[in-house]
């Protein structure tokens, strides 16, 4: 591989882990846990995992002796810096139990196992990836990892390898399936392990334990950086209004995140907009009031941020969702033999009359992306929606009937952007490096204490590396009971921005100045090396949430 000169300083890091597990480990177990939600029915659906203790790893005073032992590792869903850290890590961490463990990479994500595609990984390869950024050692997939017969093809491949447990880097519905995995082989006595390791830089997995998923940190520098480029270029032309949609499916942490860095004018945060009960021409009044408010005082220029995820959120759209979700769950088959061209006809024919009305009135390629072209865990791929060229529409229209009824004078043009993929392979921030590489660690020890069903957990992170607490959180902890595909289904229950958190708090009582007035801050690019103060600091999230 060509590698660049930070590359090759970079490839020379050595990821800093907690204290706690830099030598000897001792486990120690607390108190039985219980799900977040349906307790009951969690129970009954997980009853060898269910309600296993979390635990810690201590320092301890001597290294156990560990039989050698045959890991496989899955990547799952997007992207996230910080994945062949987690590699490394687990690679480094099964190798300090015993030299002669192996590691062995499932290809292309789930499928990967299913089909029995997979490649050692050496230290050789291990050691091109270190602190890179990319999925592309093994690469990922979006492959459902649910169905007993992918199950037992896995297994087939575990016995065949003599791997003692599988790890899934992966976001919420991976590592729902990775519980689920972990629960059936424990039933079937099997002896494979299944571990999971939380990844997206949606910033949505995550709760009391599992403080931050990986790839948050990085993804939303790289984004503050070109949002306080194109911040500063606005306020050098001082002629455009930018808006730029953000990555998130389902939740607004990312977009929050980087309105805390970079101050625009405008941010939407999509739980505010459901949390009361906003129309999408609400959201459009709310900007172009900014936009006004602006104009009044000379100033024809600024920037928007709009979380991917938006039009999710406007509780007219998320009904419809919901109807259609339900719609084609129950006419699938029918559905499927009705031709390309005639889908959406049939779609708005099954829905009721108000959401009917609903979907007929959304441009063209909202209503096929809301109806048809689903991920194959049954999400809107909210990515391919283009929110923030919607709305510029719906603000100038909107301006220029305000210009007819003389209440708007100023100017109004507009650039857009999207800012997702540009951020998911970006090298690791310092944060990243050393948390994915001590989430790799960890899951090493949670399987060699035997541990199934758990999710490798690095706490107290906006501490430094020393300090951060290792340990496993049971998955069944964190799950509830959600509608998925027209039944009710248990899931790792999603983290949505809370707002009365910290993070949310703070942006609200800042965002009328920041609206009126020039506030932009330009964060600049991601140090990987200088003073602690400029290259280690975590996000302002995770910082205002502890
Ligand atoms: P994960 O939930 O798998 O981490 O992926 C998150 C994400 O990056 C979203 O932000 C985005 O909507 C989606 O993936 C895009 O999916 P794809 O990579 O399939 O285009």
């Amino acid at each position: 591989m060509n590698i660049s000169q930070l590359q090759k300083a970079r490839s020379a890091y050595q990821p800093k882990v907690p204290a706690s597990i830099e030598g000897a480990t001792k486990l120690s177990e607390g108190k039985a846990t219980q799900s977040v939600a349906d307790q009951d029915d969690i129970k009954k659906l997980f009853p060898n995992t269910y309600g296993m203790p979390i635990v810690t790893f201590e320092k301890g005073s001597s290294d156990a002796n560990v039989e050698a032992f045959n890991v496989g590792i899955i990547l799952s869903g997007g992207q996230a810096p910080g994945g062949h850290n987690v590699i490394s890590g687990i690679f480094d961490g099964i190798k300090r139990l015993n030299k002669d463990s192996k590691l062995y990479g499932f290809l292309g994500g789930p499928s990967g196992l299913v089909d029995h595609k997979y490649i050692e990984l050496t230290s050789d390869i291990i050691d091109e990836y270190r602190n890179t950024g990319g999925f592309d050692i093994i690469g990922s997939g979006r492959t459902k990892l649910e169905e007993v017969e992918q199950f037992d093809k896995g297994l087939e491949i575990c016995k065949k390898l003599n791997i003692k447990a599988i790890i899934i880097i992966g976001g919420d519905d991976s590592n729902t399936n990775a519980c689920v995995l972990a629960e059936y082989y424990l039933a079937k006595k099997t002896g494979v392990q299944v571990i999971g390791c939380p990844k997206t830089i949606d910033g949505d997995l995550k709760n009391e334990m599992i403080e931050t998923s990986f790839g948050f940190d990085t993804a939303t520098k790289v984004y503050s950086e070109v949002i306080g480029n194109i911040e500063r270029d606005a306020n050098s032309a001082k002629k455009y209004w930018h808006f730029i949609k953000l990555m998130g499916r389902s939740a607004s942490h990312v977009t929050l995140e980087c309105a805390l860095q970079t101050q625009p004018n405008v941010t939407l945060i999509g739980e505010e907009v459901e949390a009361k009960n906003q129309s999408l021409d609400d959201v459009v009044t709310y900007i172009a009031e900014a936009v006004a408010a602006r104009a009044a005082k000379g100033l024809n220029f600024g920037t928007v941020l709009v979380p991917e995820g938006l039009i999710e959120f406007i509780p007219a759209i998320k009904k419809l969702i919901a109807e259609l979700n339900d719609m084609l769950a129950a006419n699938q088959a029918e559905f499927d033999k009705v031709a390309d061209d005639k889908k959406i006809e049939y779609v708005a024919n099954h829905l009721s009359a108000a959401n009917a009305a609903i979907f007929n009135s959304l441009p063209a390629g909202v209503s096929r992306q809301l109806a048809l072209e689903r991920d194959p865990h049954g999400n809107v791929q909210v990515s391919l929606i283009e929110t923030e060229q919607l709305l510029a529409d719906m603000v100038a229209k909107k301006l220029a009937e305000w210009k007819k009824e003389g209440k708007f004078a100023g100017k109004f043009a507009t650039q857009h952007h999207f800012f997702g993929y540009e951020g998911r392979c970006a090298a690791p921030s310092n944060f990243d490096a050393d948390y994915c590489y001590s989430l790799g660690r960890v899951a090493a020890l949670l399987i060699a204490s035997g541990k199934t069903g758990y999710m490798s957990s690095v706490r107290n992170t906006t501490k430094p590396a020393a300090e951060w607490l290792a340990g496993g959180i049971p998955i069944t902890a964190m799950m509830n009971m959600e509608k998925r595909n027209g039944k009710m289904k248990p899931v790792i229950q999603k983290a949505l921005v809370k707002l009365d958190g910290g993070p949310f708090k703070y942006f609200a009582s800042k965002r009328a100045e920041w609206a009126i007035e020039t506030a932009f801050v330009y964060p600049g690019p991601i140090q990987y090396f200088g003073p602690s103060e400029v290259c280690d600091q975590p996000t302002k999230t995770l910082t205002l949430e502890h």
